[in-house]
């Protein structure tokens, strides 16, 4: 058997989390090898703790033979003591009347002090953060963990990445599978531009196989961005299981190592590229080296129009920073 991984993960007692956490444990996402230590975080309020008993309680009675042992615990020190992945999926949600700028105020706090706990519990570890802003919250989570290097955190887009995905293959009537190259670039918000110029279907340009130009331009571009809040008004609460479904591919993708030509969509710490401001937790195409790095994928071509997307989603990221100056140590 392998080294154990450690992975916590925080808002255990929701419903992204009650999603996630089984595939975690299960062989599925560190292989069948691989010995996984469960670290479950949540609020120190009785029955939301007792509700993680119940997850794990759950979990233990799958009896997967890669599960070594389940916490709970309300206490991010003792969350993040050793571990190796941390998923940050607990935050406030939005409340009816919120604006965006209320609640990266209200949930910003929350990274600060988990960006401290992991600072002091965490070895070895990559973060990543799912829960929303989760641009931002991760470039929160970041600047207050000292000492680990702000290429450990990284951010989800990986849902909106398999969103455009099944959306140009129904488009295209092929399946997902022949869908490559799909890049989110910017902010996991209704700005984030879904690249389809870049974007290849059967190894071809999408412009070669989807002529319907104002569609790619329009209704691609904008049921990717709004496909969130569909699912709110079609389900009645937010994606869970596909949001837990992309959050596993995050987690592998950077576990293994990139097929040579094809990248993934995650929000990494920018270096410049692109001309997007350095230190955003901005989603660009990325590379990784399946031992612990990645790089961000150079050279992408974009129409004047793409341009226009990307600053348009650079400005509200610059934005969100503004608001949460006061967070960044
Ligand atoms: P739920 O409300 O079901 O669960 C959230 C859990 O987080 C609750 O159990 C709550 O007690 C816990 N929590 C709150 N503050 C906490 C803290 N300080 N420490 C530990 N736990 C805390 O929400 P769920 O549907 O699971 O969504 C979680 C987050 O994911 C939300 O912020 C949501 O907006 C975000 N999402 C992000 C997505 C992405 O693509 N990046 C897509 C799905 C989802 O919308």
């Amino acid at each position: 058997m392998a080294t154990p991984v450690t992975v916590a993960v925080t808002g255990a007692a929701g419903q992204i989390g009650y999603s996630l956490l089984f595939r975690l444990a299960s062989g599925e996402t560190f292989g069948p090898d691989r010995p996984v230590r469960l670290k479950l975080l949540d609020l120190p309020i009785p029955e939301v703790l007792r509700a993680c008993e119940g997850v794990a309680m759950e979990l233990s009675d799958c009896g997967f033979p890669t599960l070594l042992d389940i916490e709970v615990t309300a206490d991010p020190n003792v969350a993040f003591d050793g571990v190796n992945w941390a998923i940050l999926v607990g935050a406030k949600p939005r409340s009816k009347g919120m604006e965006r700028g209320d609640l990266i105020r209200e949930n910003g706090p929350i990274f600060t002090g988990q960006g401290r706990a992991l600072a002091r519990g965490a070895a070895d570890v990559r973060a990543m953060v799912v829960g929303n802003p989760c641009n931002t919250n991760c470039l929160i989570a970041a600047a207050n963990c000292d000492g680990v290097p702000g290429d450990r955190f990284s951010a989800m887009t990986r849902l909106d990445q398999n969103r455009a995905v099944a959306q140009l293959a129904a488009k295209a009537g092929v399946t997902n599978a022949e869908i490559s190259h799909v890049t989110i670039w910017g902010n996991h918000s209704a700005t984030q531009y879904p690249d389809f110029e870049n974007a290849r279907i059967g190894g071809q340009p999408v412009s070669s196989v989807i002529k319907d130009a104002d569609w790619l331009q329009g209704d691609f571009i904008k049921t990717v961005q709004q496909r969130g809040a569909a699912i709110i008004a079609a389900r009645g609460k937010s994606s869970a299981a596909s949001a837990a479904s992309s959050a596993i591919d995050h987690v592998m993708s950077f576990e293994a190592k990139t097929p040579a030509g094809q990248w993934f969509s995650a929000a990494v710490r920018s270096d410049g590229s692109y001309g997007v401001p350095e230190g955003l937790y901005f989603s660009f195409p990325v590379r990784s080296d399946g031992a612990g790095g990645y790089e961000i994928v150079q050279g992408l071509q974009m129409s004047d129009w793409a341009k226009g997307k990307l600053q348009a989603t650079v400005d509200e990221l610059i934005s969100e920073r503004e608001v949460v100056s006061d967070l960044l140590g």
